[in-house]
């Protein structure tokens, strides 16, 4: 049984990965929340996981990230960084989690290497394609929502949100221009693998993301 008393999903084929990317503040927390809900109301075992994170190892590579301890090193250093917190995660928390049927739901993943390190940090195209394969070993995730919105709109909310007193983190801190191009980028993401990407204009009202993402979850792994 899972966790909600409900048969277990294996009717169902295999259990999905499905990951939610995009800029600063576009809701993918909020919506990896409300995605897991309607997920367990369907009678889906689910797991909600983040990156970078998502285990011991992989959480304090994050603290380290996020407050920019890398930064002086460069690009190359910190997308090694962001691999080798992702490494740990799929060993220890991923793979296990799809192994035994459950669903991974997972707050950004290897698109934010590409999107962040990848286009906006200029790295050889060819180091960036051998890093994803060496750190997914195969693993990829079945379907990638693209939370799509304004720059400034998504570095509001996530300014919104934060504590009072607390400083931006080292990405939050880059410029507009920066944040921009990385809308573009993930843009570019999707054009590139649309059968496993899809966009979702994140700037509606997180009820109606929701609907939009349940209605491709829904339709894509036969829910209805
Ligand atoms: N990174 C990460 C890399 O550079 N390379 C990598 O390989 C990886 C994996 C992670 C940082 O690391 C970088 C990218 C990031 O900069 P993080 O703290 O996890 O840092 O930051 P984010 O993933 O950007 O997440 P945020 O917490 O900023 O935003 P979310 O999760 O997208 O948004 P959420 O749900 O927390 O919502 C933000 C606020 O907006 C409200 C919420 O209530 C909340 O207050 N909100 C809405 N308001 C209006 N309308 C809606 N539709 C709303 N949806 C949410």
């Amino acid at each position: 049984m899972t966790s909600n008393g409900q048969p277990p999903s294996a009717g169902r084929g295999k259990a999905a990965f499905i990951t939610l990317e995009g800029g600063e503040g576009g809701g993918k927390s909020t919506q990896s929340k409300a995605l897991a809900e309607r997920l367990r109301a369907a009678g889906i075992d689910v797991l909600t996981t983040r990156e970078p994170g998502g285990s011991p190892v992989a959480e304090a590579i994050r603290e380290a990230l996020l407050a920019g301890t890398f930064k002086s090193l460069g690009t190359k250093v910190e997308a090694l960084l962001f691999a080798a917190a992702r490494i740990d995660h799929l060993d220890t928390t991923i793979k296990p989690a799809l192994e035994a049927g459950t669903w991974v739901v997972c707050d950004r993943f290897h698109d934010s290497t590409r999107a962040y390190q990848g286009s906006l940090g200029a790295l050889d195209p060819g180091f960036l394609d051998l890093l994803e394969r060496v750190t997914l070993a195969g693993i990829k995730p079945d379907l990638t929502f693209i939370l799509d919105l304004p720059a400034k709109t998504g570095l509001l909310r996530a300014a919104q949100r934060r504590n009072p007193g607390t400083p931006p983190d080292r990405f939050e801190a880059e410029s507009l221009d920066f944040h921009q191009k990385l809308r573009k980028a993930f843009r570019e993401i999707a054009a590139n693998e649309p059968s496993r990407c899809v966009i979702v204009d994140a700037a509606q009202p997180a009820d109606e993301v929701a609907k939009a993402i349940w209605d491709t979850v829904s339709g894509r792994f036969g829910l209805g």
